[in-house]
């Protein structure tokens, strides 16, 4: 996977490429990352990249010239590469889409700054536009580092293991059992006792209850998504049942 990234602060990328399994796959060459100071196609003395908004307003809004020749020079180093605008205005990021971009060639990302990026750079020179979340950030960089962590975590090779990057199709709609190491006892809290028995077949039951429970606690909303698998109905309607028992009159 080829990523381009285009920014005014390329430095804010050089720790996240440094570091545990995005270094690696840089290292086994399973990611190449190129970073582009959108500055350095900016013309005139100042090399500005921003201007005044037309029709007044508070803040600045990203220059079309500069960016657009970057994005055309980023462009011609890999044609078949997609055009990604980090926006608030865009698409939620989520793990679907993650998967889907693992499935490209390469991936050219081009970082908003101040207000944003003249409507017609948006339009014409753009794919597709992704936010990470509803909350507001001062720049398309943080975002750009989410998404290549995901992508890149789900491309072959990336976890030097043989656990796959997704255990099966409910990996993002369910959380995770507790996960606990030793001591077997830290600050008089005691680990789970089935953990300890050795009995694999207990514990995964264990395991698949206790996700499931933490799940419909706390996220609700990813049950409500999805089509509850056989085992899991099961299991409520045992819950179910528990709990008219417990109410019952
Ligand atoms: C709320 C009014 N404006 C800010 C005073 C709009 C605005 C412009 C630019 C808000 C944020 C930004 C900068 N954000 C991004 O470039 C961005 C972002 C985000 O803010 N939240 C979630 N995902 C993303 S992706 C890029």
């Amino acid at each position: 996977m080829d990523y381009q990234i285009l920014t005014i602060f390329p430095e804010i990328f050089d720790s996240f490429l440094s570091h545990g399994i995005i270094r690696r796959a840089v290292a086994d060459e399973i990611i190449t990352v190129s970073i582009t100071n959108i500055r350095d196609f900016a013309k005139g003395r100042h090399q500005e990249t921003d201007d005044r908004p037309y029709g007044g307003g508070a803040g600045m809004v990203m220059k079309p010239e500069p960016l657009t020749d970057a994005i055309q020079a980023a462009k011609s180093r890999q044609p078949s590469a997609k055009k990604i605008l980090l926006s608030p205005q865009g698409r939620p990021f989520q793990q679907q889409t993650a998967r889907g971009l693992a499935r490209e060639n390469g991936l050219i990302f081009i970082c908003g700054r101040y207000e944003g990026v003249d409507e017609r750079v948006c339009q014409a020179y753009v794919d597709e536009e992704i936010s990470i979340g509803d909350y507001i950030l001062t720049g398309g960089e943080p975002a750009v580092m989410v998404i290549i962590d995901a992508v890149t975590r789900l491309l072959p090779g990336a976890l030097g293991c043989e656990d796959s990057a997704e255990k099966d199709s409910f990996s993002d709609s369910r959380l995770e059992h507790g996960h606990y190491t030793r001591p077997p006892v830290f600050e008089g809290k005691p680990v789970p006792e089935v953990l300890l028995s050795g009995n694999h077949a207990v514990i995964e039951a264990w395991r698949f209850e206790e996700a499931l429970l933490r799940t419909l606690v706390r996220r609700p909303d990813l049950l409500g998504n999805r089509t509850i698998s056989k085992a899991e109905r099961e299991t409520l309607k045992r819950w179910c049942r528990l709990i008219e028992q417990l109410v019952a009159e």
